[in-house]
């Protein structure tokens, strides 16, 4: 009962006070008694204290005896009542980060959806002050260990891979085996083949894919934990008959939020480069301030990476740079977010370009930094998985799709979700070790997509996408940088300026673009 009520008030976006909670309890019918309460508070409390049940309870009775009618309380008394509570400040469940001030600011823009309701964030998986890894051989195997095995536990819930045994049996039986194993390496042979060279804790196999086999489209890449279905071939090969992968449901269904607000999402801000797009930014900031409705229900702004340009990113970054001082680089991004409006949540994910280790997961940018910032914002790891009103988003900067589109011919900067897709396939952010995409030996990988998001987002590309796929909103955020003379060279063709927008109660997206 006491979940219920909590999922109750939380819902309507009300936070109880523990002691609230006890007292509601100690009715018989405590949701009953609470709804016909709160049939007794002009405005919807955001905080729900003791004192506040008791003193509604006393207006409750008296208006009952008076008028033998609805209970009506003056806004003055409430928001004065509200003012005191706020003083008080209140347990608030860890989870929840909330604004108490924006009890005032209700009554004043009414019009503004975002206004209305408090944040709710809980961070579900971060490496931010848990990492330990030290580089080391041991923490790698450790690391590789843990991949394996929780993959593994992942693909033993598919139904085509039922009777799977390890590979030192499955390369002694003369029949159809099935086994689950990690890919050490891809070869193509001279005739067009491929050959896996596979592992699993209890020894290595070859797997030969044919040339004539649908397989050989699918591009399997070296440290992917996969399925195998085959039979025993010449020179003590596997022959490949089917591969499975862990996969994603054919059709998710999103988790809604209760309240009509949205999440935006951008990226690559690169503050502190020539090319920062100034006035795009501007334009946006002004649009976000005071907007069209789509901007009213913005609860949220997803910043997933690169949000500075860095020192030392690339060779001879320092023509490229504005501002050379990566301190004042922050400074400035700083500024820019200070504009945004203060009822929105800003939750800043590190990229390869920011002032954090480049190896993933990467934590937080450091709290020197985090202290230029409003307290308002949140500093999170990449990737992070967060909730947001209830709904699930797991927020990649997107540094392995050079990976992706390096090694998978049908991959291109210009499809970003293509390769996201192909990561969810894989249950994996950042299949390949040793790729452009530096990994650190955490003791759990945080690169496995353990859990299925309701909206899947990544940056890095500068490129632009937005797609459902099987019930998962896919994203990738654009930028706020014009081509640089790296990107020139290399054929990269940004789409700035474009702000993908989520709706959380309906899992509608929209599109404004600058
Ligand atoms: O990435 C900006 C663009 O440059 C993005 O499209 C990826 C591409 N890029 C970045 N690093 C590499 C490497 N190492 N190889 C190939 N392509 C790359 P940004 O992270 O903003 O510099
Ligand atoms: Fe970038
Ligand atoms: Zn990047």
């Amino acid at each position: 009962m006491r979940e219920e009520l909590l999922n109750f008030l939380t819902q309507r976006g009300t936070l109880p006070e523990p002691k609230a909670i006890d007292y509601l309890l100690s009715f018989e019918n405590p949701l009953d008694y609470l709804s016909s309460l709160l049939n007794h508070f002009e405005e919807k409390p955001l905080i729900l204290t003791l004192e506040e049940i008791r003193r509604v309870e006393a207006i409750a009775e008296r208006a009952s005896i008076e008028a033998k009618g609805r209970a009506q309380l003056k806004p003055e008394a409430v928001q004065s009542k509200l003012l005191e509570i706020q003083k008080e400040a209140p347990a608030v469940p860890e989870h929840f980060i909330k604004e108490p001030k924006e009890v005032v600011r209700l009554r004043r823009r009414k019009e503004i959806v975002a206004r209305e309701y408090g944040p709710e964030l809980k961070i579900l998986k971060d490496i931010t002050g848990k990492s330990t890894s030290r580089g080391k051989m041991e923490d790698f195997q450790r690391y590789f260990r843990n991949r394996f095995q929780t993959m593994q536990r992942m693909l033993l819930s598919r139904r085509e891979l039922g009777g799977c045994v390890e590979v030192s049996k499955a390369k002694k039986l003369s029949r159809e085996v099935c086994f689950i194993c990690i890919v050490n390496s891809v070869k193509s042979t001279k005739s067009g083949h491929k050959i896996l060279e596979v592992e699993d804790e209890t020894g290595t196999a070859s797997v030969l894919i044919t040339k004539t086999s649908p397989l050989i489209n699918d591009w399997i890449v070296p440290d992917e934990v996969v399925g195998i279905r085959g039979s025993p071939g010449k020179d003590d090969l596997i022959i490949a008959e089917s591969i499975v992968h862990p996969e994603v449901p054919i059709n998710k269904e999103f988790r809604k939020a209760e309240v009509s607000v949205s999440a935006a999402f951008i990226s690559d801000v690169h503050v502190g480069s020539k090319s920062f797009l100034e006035k795009k930014w501007s334009a946006f900031s002004q649009w976000i301030n005071d907007g069209e409705d789509l901007a009213k229900e913005i609860k949220y702004l997803v910043i997933s990476g690169d949000v500075v340009d860095g020192i030392g990113v690339y060779p001879r970054q320092d023509e490229d740079l504005l501002i050379d001082d990566i301190h004042r680089q922050y400074e400035e991004f700083a500024k820019l977010l200070s504009s945004i409006p203060e009822w929105i949540k800003i939750i800043v994910l590190p990229g390869n370009h920011d002032a954090v280790r480049p190896a993933e997961p990467q934590p937080a940018i450091p709290t020197s930094l985090r202290n230029l910032f409003s307290s308002d914002v949140i500093f999170v790891g990449n990737p992070c998985y967060f909730q947001l009103h209830g709904v699930e988003i797991l927020s990649y900067h997107g540094k392995s799709i050079d990976d992706f589109v390096s090694t998978v011919p049908s991959m291109t900067y210009s499809r970003p979700l293509e390769a996201m897709k192909e990561m969810l396939r894989k249950r994996h952010l950042a299949p390949t070790y040793g790729g452009k995409t530096p990994i650190a030996p955490e003791e759990e990988d945080y690169l496995i997509i353990e859990k299925v998001p309701d909206i899947f987002v990544t940056g890095h590309v500068h490129g632009f996408g937005m797609e459902n796929y099987r019930g998962i909103r896919l994203i990738n955020s654009s930028a706020w940088q014009s081509q640089t003379s790296y990107q020139k060279m290399r054929n990269i063709d940004p789409v700035p300026g474009k702000v993908p927008i989520v709706n959380l109660a309906s899992g509608e997206f929209f599109l404004k673009e600058f």
